[in-house]
């Protein structure tokens, strides 16, 4: 194809001249090579022109021509600068390719360029194309600072004349522009036809995910309706060259995966954990596969995302590493783009959120993702205190007994726990409705059960969680030895919480150990409702992500991973074995392979089924 042609020629081209004994540079290379060209034949590569290649291959009226890197393929394009009406011409080439419906160029203006048109012209006498206008592209402000697809299309008449491949043909492009000293980009005129691209999973143990240009998709997890069947996922791609990472996760039990990917027809990857190919692990990654694609065509839109004071960006629930202002090129389609912005300081945490669905067309769009009021809190979870007033534990059969102080302590400090942790880490989206039940006269624990009392059989159809408070100390005041040096959140819906943990500070002090077990619960309830996988060892991923060494607390290791900002890549899953302590020397916030932790779930809430 086009794309592989082009990257040939230029190699044979430039081969020929290291041969013949010239010690150039690779910018004079170029103009060597255009020498050559040149004198060996009248008409011109349709590589080389379409291409931008080559600085000789296309003329222009005014202005200054230069070849630069910054290219889209092929390895160079066309820069003018300092016009402000222009007329670049190519020198007469041959197009062996079969038309299509329309001629795309790829363009770059300068960030801001505020206005302009672009109009393409094709000649060629020998078939009877006479300075055809195929068409005028306007250019704005939102259309520029990265790559563009500007599109021109060809009518009946023009596409039957292409299609007998003419000689002689010459491309004009008329260009109305702001003069700039930065210069305006061409490359790569090419047929434009929009491809169609098909994933398939035949085994997906357990979640399998192509991230495509840094934005992650489900293709199938264990167990889906989806394995087997080919889905049209055309719309996660956009122009041009695309990266894609296929991801595979594995919860528990074995792991392993088998991906196909097809375009326009065509299989153009086919994965497998053949050969010993995956980490043979739970509780992480087990393969992470670059696949390399060709050029395609697609509808997409620069996207340019700006706010009032930066945040961190989220595309439909799922942190993106990138904070605002951003430029983005999106394929077209329906995005929720998401906006965090928080106070990180310790002690005076603030969160807010803020989302824009947006509808990404073609050319260039800006979207100001403040614009509009912050979200409200999107969801509400029922936690019940349950009090126990005498407490029997399994391993010494004392009776702990619980006072007042203790529970109004508890109280408080949930409420701070709630308002000044939970609120603001969720970005002010999610919040808890908390209920103190009358105080239990005795709960007697029978195999780490306890509430296996029938009276409490309905309590989790009424709250989403209870946070069940018990004593470590005997009616004398006493402490009991061996309790109350722990707390642990089970099903989701259970905390077990020792008084001790509340009456270590004062009633307006967050619990560390509560935001702990919380969220405990929100990434249980993630990970079987949500079916989706949220790092490695979870909550307890710290050191495996590289934050081995928080400061005095974990409080901003829970702001990441509660907001689903903890960077993973497949060598912590490598490098981390179970019950050792070589962890990942540090934490990683570039080339992330996935954005892990449990932001949807608190957004969504603990169990949607009762909380929606
Ligand atoms: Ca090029
Ligand atoms: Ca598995
Ligand atoms: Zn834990």
């Amino acid at each position: 194809m086009f794309f592989r042609s082009l990257t040939q020629s230029f190699a044979l081209a430039a081969a020929s001249l290291i041969l013949g004994g010239c010690a150039a540079s690779s910018a004079e290379l170029d103009a060597s090579q255009e020498d050559v060209g040149a004198t060996s034949q009248a008409v011109t590569s349709s590589d080389t022109v379409l291409g931008f290649e080559s600085a000789s291959a296309w003329t222009i009226t005014t202005g200054t021509k230069t070849l630069v890197t910054d290219g889209v393929d092929g390895g160079k394009a066309l820069q003018l600068a300092n016009f402000s009406y222009a007329e670049l011409s190519s020198a007469p080439t041959t197009w062996s390719e079969t038309p299509a419906d329309s001629i795309a160029l790829e363009f770059k203006a300068p960030a801001g360029t505020s206005y302009g048109t672009i109009q393409l012209v094709a000649h060629a006498p020998s078939v009877g194309m006479y300075e055809q206008t195929l068409g005028v592209v306007s250019i704005n402000a939102d259309r520029t600072g990265d790559w563009t697809t500007l599109i021109f299309p060809v009518n009946a008449v023009n596409k039957t004349a292409l299609g007998k491949k003419p000689a002689d043909l010459v491309f004009r492009l008329r260009l109305t522009l702001p003069s700039s000293s930065a210069g305006y980009k061409f490359d790569r005129l090419h047929y434009y036809r929009p491809a169609n691209v098909q994933v398939r999973a035949n085994q997906a143990d357990d979640y399998l995910n192509l991230h495509v240009n840094g934005i992650r998709h489900s293709v199938a997890t264990w167990g889906s309706s989806k394995l087997g069947q080919w889905q049209d996922v055309s719309s996660w791609f956009r122009h041009g060259i695309n990266s894609a990472r296929l991801q595979v996760e594995n919860g528990g039990g074995p792991g392993t995966y088998e991906f196909e990917m097809m375009i326009d027809g065509v299989i153009v990857s086919s994965l497998s954990c053949a050969g010993g190919t995956c980490l043979d692990k739970e509780d992480r990654m087990i393969a992470r596969v670059d696949i390399p694609l060709p050029w395609i065509d697609r509808p997409e839109s620069i996207v340019k995302l700006t706010s009032n004071g930066n945040g961190k960006i989220y595309v439909n629930d799922e942190y993106i590493g990138l904070s605002t202002p951003a430029t983005l090129r999106l394929p077209s389609g329906n995005y929720r783009i998401g906006l965090g912005q928080s106070n990180d300081t310790p002690g005076a945490y603030t969160g807010k959120f803020f989302e824009r669905t947006v509808n990404v067309g073609t050319g260039g769009q800006t979207v100001n993702l403040t614009s509009g009021s912050a979200l409200p809190t999107q969801s509400v979870s029922k936690i019940a205190i349950l009090p126990v007033k005498n407490f029997e534990t399994e391993k010494t059969h004392e009776i702990a007994v619980l006072t007042q102080p203790m529970i109004d302590r508890f109280v408080a400090r949930v409420d701070a726990t709630r308002s000044k942790v939970i609120k603001p880490l969720s970005y002010g989206l999610t919040d808890w409705q908390v209920t103190v039940l009358p105080t239990e006269t005795q709960i007697t624990e029978v195999d780490g059960q306890v509430l296996a009392n029938a009276k409490y059989s309905a309590i989790f159809s009424q709250y989403n969680a209870v946070f069940m408070l018990v004593s470590a100390h005997n009616v004398d005041g006493v402490r009991i030895a061996g309790t109350g040096d722990g707390a642990w959140a089970s099903g989701g819906n259970l905390i077990h919480y020792p008084e001790t943990w509340a009456m270590d500070a004062a009633a307006d002090v967050p619990m560390e150990g509560l935001v702990h077990e919380s969220l405990h619960l929100y990434e249980q309830d993630k990970q079987s409702l949500m079916q989706r996988y949220y790092g490695i060892q979870g909550l307890h991923g710290a050191e495996e992500h590289g934050y081995g060494t928080v400061n005095g607390s974990w409080y901003s290791w829970y702001l990441l991973f509660g907001r689903g900002q903890v960077g993973e890549i497949f060598d912590m899953s490598t490098a981390w074995v179970s019950g050792e302590s070589n962890f990942y020397p540090a934490p990683v916030n570039s080339n992330v392979d996935a954005w892990v932790g449990t932001f949807e779930s608190l957004r969504y809430g603990l169990d949607s089924s009762l909380s929606q």
